[in-house]
């Protein structure tokens, strides 16, 4: 592996002579020039099949952007992680949430201690405690059985479980309701408190570090509520369990560590859903259907240590991000889920990418001269279709997609699969071939239009087309797929990581933020016109406790 930065290995300036040639020619000519197209560019993996024929490649890209994987010493860098190597160099720690699913008996070392014994001592914890409560055996300081958990928890400890709840809501308990509050904002811990009752609800904190504003603040809030209820302190015990990984901040909190289901500081926030902060998760699916989750994963992860780079998933979608944000300039990359249940997919994967690959440095500290993480978005389709999808057809923008859907549904109802299929496939046919001139001018003149009219809404009415998209398709949105398919996109970030050189696993950009909040705080409840800042936060911050009357 070379120290060069990735724009002066030689495979990065060959794919950016490169791209000059494969852009002259439409992706509806690659198609019309290559029967085979769709399988040559098509990949199985994990339960999961990517078709990525649609995209502004032909084989000799494919193999140009492998060559720049290869430089970028792809491999060893998915070697140095899966065994414990100190890859977040930043904050010196190795990263590990692959030992979390992990399904093998070799030990995984930290430090010469095999972590496994550790995980899965936590993983049958969390099955006992999950059945107790699953099974209404745990029950309330009235003796009744839990009906409602409120997961306290934000960033990490939050997303990752919301989504997978809700992404395997068909697999729920169905007398258990899982709630999730993160926000400081004390709308959502009041609003989500009304929908429960003190007797039967159990408060799931989950924090890594046990320190954060947002979620401690909830959780004395809720602990407020709890013995507002006429329960005594000695019953917050069956009422409040911590994900952590600090004991003794879970202790001062008045939690008790029996209660506490551990982690470890090798598995990062965003990528802690396989831990304990899963416990949501568990309590709605079981405990058999958590371990399912993370055999999915696990498939995938052995596909991305083993597979070829040239046949690997999570190496040719990392490569097409790359190929698009570094040589074609497209700032954004579109989630499209043609699937409700994962209708927090996109938001998911928003930190997943943004908080890992937005860094402007290398590993050694230099700043990058080229772009790293786009900008992730999106919204289930078939909505999308009806909201945003106009500036991907038709908008100035490249927008590369990723059309996501499970073949089949797990609530068969009439036609609405057939629907739902129908419309991620046209719209993905749509953006790719878009509509010329003559297209709309034969179908204008067949429903009537006179020669004006065509005229005068041709510039508004053809679609240039051309436009890129990656489709993945499962069987069923099952826990197993699921986990594969989180896994996929985790793999993918490292390997985008890995190319542009950068540190995936670190966040200081969220500090910065943090420490202001702080000052800020203290000089709210100080309560004196506030001086110390720009002339438009001190004017805001004026502003408002003048409205408040809480200016001293
Ligand atoms: C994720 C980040 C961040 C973190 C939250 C919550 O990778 O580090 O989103 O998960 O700030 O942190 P705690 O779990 O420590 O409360």
């Amino acid at each position: 592996m070379s120290n060069k930065s990735p724009v002066e290995l030689e495979q990065w300036r060959a794919l950016e002579a490169h791209q000059q040639s494969v852009a002259s020619t439409s992706l509806r000519e690659l198609f019309a020039n290559d029967a085979n197209r769709f399988e040559k560019f098509q990949l199985n993996a994990a339960g999961i099949f990517l078709d990525f024929s649609k995209n502004h490649i032909t084989q000799e890209t494919h193999q140009k952007l492998i060559a720049l994987a290869e430089a970028s010493g792809v491999q060893a860098k998915f070697k140095a992680m899966f065994s414990g190597e100190i890859v977040n160099t930043t904050e010196k720690r190795p990263v590990l949430h692959t030992a979390l699913r992990y399904q093998g008996s070799d030990p995984i070392l930290v430090e010469g201690k095999d972590v496994m014994p550790g995980v899965r001592e936590v993983l049958d914890r969390m099955r006992v405690f999950t059945q107790q409560v699953r099974d209404g055996s745990w029950t309330g300081f009235t003796g009744k059985p839990i009906t409602d958990v409120v997961n306290i928890g934000i960033g990490g400890s939050d997303l990752g479980p919301l989504m997978a709840v809700e992404a395997l809501a068909p697999f729920a308990h169905e007398l258990l309701t899982i709630h999730f509050v993160s926000n400081v904002d004390g709308s959502h811990l009041v609003s989500t408190l009304k929908k429960v009752n003190p007797e039967t609800t159990l408060f799931v904190v989950a924090s890594k570090t046990f320190t954060t504003q947002e979620t401690l603040t909830n959780a004395h809030s809720a602990r407020d509520w709890f013995l507002q209820s006429a329960a005594t302190d000695a019953d917050v015990a069956k009422h409040f369990a911590a994900l952590s990984t600090n004991a003794d901040a879970v202790s001062t909190f008045g939690i008790d560590t029996n209660n506490m289901f551990g982690f470890w500081d090798w598995v990062g926030g965003r990528y802690s859903l396989w831990s304990a902060i899963g416990l949501p998760l568990a309590l709605s699916i079981g405990m058999d259907r958590f371990e399912e989750f993370l055999s999915g994963a696990y498939e995938m992860d052995r596909h991305a240590l083993e597979a070829p780079l040239a046949e690997n998933m999570p190496v040719t979608l990392a490569l097409l991000t790359v190929w698009y944000n570094n040589f074609w300039g497209a700032p954004s990359h579109l989630i499209a889920p043609y699937d409700q249940y994962l209708h927090r997919f996109p938001a998911y994967l928003q930190q997943l990418t943004m908080e890992s690959n937005g860094k402007s440095v290398h590993h050694d500290g230099t700043v990058v001269n080229m772009a790293t993480g786009p900008v992730v978005w999106g919204e289930p389709g078939t909505n999308g279709q009806h909201a945003y999808f106009q500036l991907v057809h038709q908008g100035t923008h490249l927008i590369p997609t990723d059309f996501i859907m499970a073949m089949q549904s797990l609530n068969p109802l009439g036609i609405h699969h057939e629907l739902l299929m129908a419309n991620c496939f046209a719209q993905s046919e749509a953006l790719m071939m878009g509509k010329n001139a003559d297209e709309l001018h034969a179908e204008m003149k067949q429903s009537g239009a006179s020669e004006d009219e065509i005229g005068e809404l041709t510039g508004h009415r053809t679609f240039q087309g051309n436009r890129p998209s990656n489709t993945l398709l499962v069987q069923q949105l099952t826990p197993k797929a699921l986990g594969s398919l989180i896994a996929l996109y985790e793999q993918k970030v490292f390997v985008e990581a890995a190319i542009w050189d950068i540190n995936a696993f670190d966040q200081w950009g969220v500090e910065l933020g943090k420490a202001l909040a702080k000052s800020i705080h203290g000089e709210i409840q100080e309560g004196l016109t506030v001086k110390s800042h720009d002339a438009s936060t001190n004017g805001l911050i004026n502003r408002t406790l003048k409205l408040n009357n809480t200016l001293a």
